[in-house]
């Protein structure tokens, strides 16, 4: 669903639910301290600060915070929020809601998501209580009689600045990583990066071999790493930072509990007028290539249509891959340029996991094999399939379908509900992520390049989930801190 029309409907069932049911009616209450939930509806007004809710009978705590960036720009906050259960959000990537103006949402047992992502005690009621996000306040509505949940506010200091100081600590650490502000390496230290991150490719983790020996076209991510996936990143450094200074991505990484995947195509900008500009995408890479460096075991970034010097990359009349090929020899030298080619023919095509498969841009249409995606290197048709194609739509009579999804999966030998995740086709201009693509379930494009969003498909248990983060300027952020 396109944002802004659900943003619209959403509007217009407010202003229907404001004249019928009386919204307007419910008692409004300031929140100074713990507050007992009646069988009554009552409206919270957070003034900046969040809340905690203690569910009847056993206690269990759940937070909700007021969505706030690292930076305020001005003094009005999204008016969103952002609820989760505090043992798990600051620790693992785990599931969390966001409230935004006009939603709504009903706590109980009977939606296996949320005893999943809340850790619900299983003997809730099947509705318990919910919340909903009226302009900014809360309305809270026990669905049980004799409610007892107790709502309160949380006032201290340290735990009002919780989220904050712990995203703001993510990115000292980012800092460390990166080697110091993030911008441009100097030509000499860029080309001995790519050249150590090309000594990892030569023997890259999870790819067996293909028949000439060498690291072949499918990456096997181990069972017990929880994985999560970026879309095409088009060269928005931003939006890379972004998504690890979210979640607990950057602790699974760093504790060696995760696998990130980048679906390929982190270069050539896609925004009208930006078509040419080739600075953030020697940006981006020097990031990917730092985050290889540090976790070669654990990032694995594979091949998109872009990662290529081709004269068939090109967009708006500009022939981004022959700019980019001369932006490499011109501002980083021969040498660089080869390193970077070398980078390309290193890349692996097809990501298999338990919890789902990926690639750039479409399944094989031609019948396959694990091993012969392995030897992928002797089959450029089945490269063009994997990194080119676009779903069958009137007027693109070969592009795949619903059938070559299935065949996919099967081909690949994995259960027929394993989600595949694709990048290089965005669905509409507003949003990052899509949900069951062309009405086929458990099939989802995502694409990292939005200015305003970015998502990121992330297992959370043992299945994978669509997240999604407002994109902020953290490299300036991350600029701005001392060493
Ligand atoms: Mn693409």
């Amino acid at each position: 669903m396109a944002k802004s029309s659900s943003k619209a409907r959403k509007t217009l069932l407010k202003m229907l639910r404001n004249s019928f049911s009386g919204l307007t009616q419910c008692e409004e209450v300031d929140v100074k301290e713990a507050y007992q939930l009646s069988d009554k509806k009552v409206r919270v007004h957070l003034k900046d600060y969040p809340l905690q809710i203690h569910l009847h009978p056993d206690g269990k705590e759940l937070d909700i915070y007021p969505e706030r960036p690292l930076i305020e720009s001005d003094s009005k906050g999204t008016g969103n929020y952002i609820l989760f259960d505090p043992e798990r959000y600051f620790s693992e990537i785990s599931g969390f809601y966001r409230l935004e103006d006009g939603d709504r949402i009903t706590l109980g047992s009977a939606d296996p998501e949320q005893r999943l992502f809340l850790d619900l005690p299983k003997d809730l009621p099947l509705r318990k209580l919910s919340i909903t996000d009226d302009e900014g306040g809360l309305i809270f509505k026990s669905h049980v009689s004799n409610p007892k949940s107790c709502i309160s506010p949380i006032l201290k200091d340290k735990k009002v600045n919780r989220i904050i100081s712990w995203r703001m600590k993510k990115l000292q650490r980012l800092r460390k990583i990166f080697g110091g502000p993030i911008g441009l390496l100097p030509a000499a230290e860029a080309l001995a990066l790519i050249q150590e991150v090309n000594d990892i490719m030569e023997s890259e983790a999870c790819r067996p071999e293909n028949s000439a020996g060498r690291p072949g076209g499918l990456i096997t991510i181990p069972d017990k790493m929880q994985l999560f996936i970026i879309g095409d990143l088009h060269a928005k450094p931003d939006n890379l930072l972004t998504v690890l200074s979210q979640n607990g991505f950057l602790e699974a990484l760093e504790e060696e509990r995760a696998c990130m995947v980048i679906l390929g195509d982190a270069v050539h900008n896609e925004e009208v007028g930006q078509y040419d500009e080739m600075e953030n995408s020697l940006l981006i890479m020097d990031l990917i290539f730092r985050l290889k460096l540090r976790f070669p075991k654990q990032l694995f970034y594979i091949k998109g249509n872009h990662d290529s010097f081709s004269e068939d990359i090109a967009k708006g009349g500009v022939p981004q891959g022959l700019l980019w090929e001369k932006t490499l020899s011109k501002t980083r030298g021969k040498a660089y340029r080869k390193e970077m080619a070398r980078f390309y023919d290193s890349l692996a095509y097809v990501i298999s996991s338990k919890q789902a498969i990926a690639c750039h841009a479409a399944p094989a249409t031609s019948a396959v094999t694990p091993e012969r995606i392995i030897d992928i290197q002797d089959n450029p048709k089945l490269v063009k399939q994997l990194i080119s194609n676009r779903m069958m739509r009137p007027g693109r009579p070969n592009g795949y379908t619903k059938g070559d999804v299935k065949r996919f999966r099967k081909n690949l030998g994995l259960p027929p509900n394993t989600p595949l995740v694709v990048g290089h086709t965005p669905m509409s201009s507003d949003d990052t992520l899509w949900e069951h693509v062309g009405d086929i379930e458990n099939h989802y494009i995502a694409y990292a390049s939005d200015r305003h969003q970015v998502g990121v498909m992330a297992q959370v248990g043992e299945e994978i989930y669509p997240f999604r983060y407002p994109v902020e300027p953290i490299s300036s952020i991350i600029n701005s801190l001392s060493n």
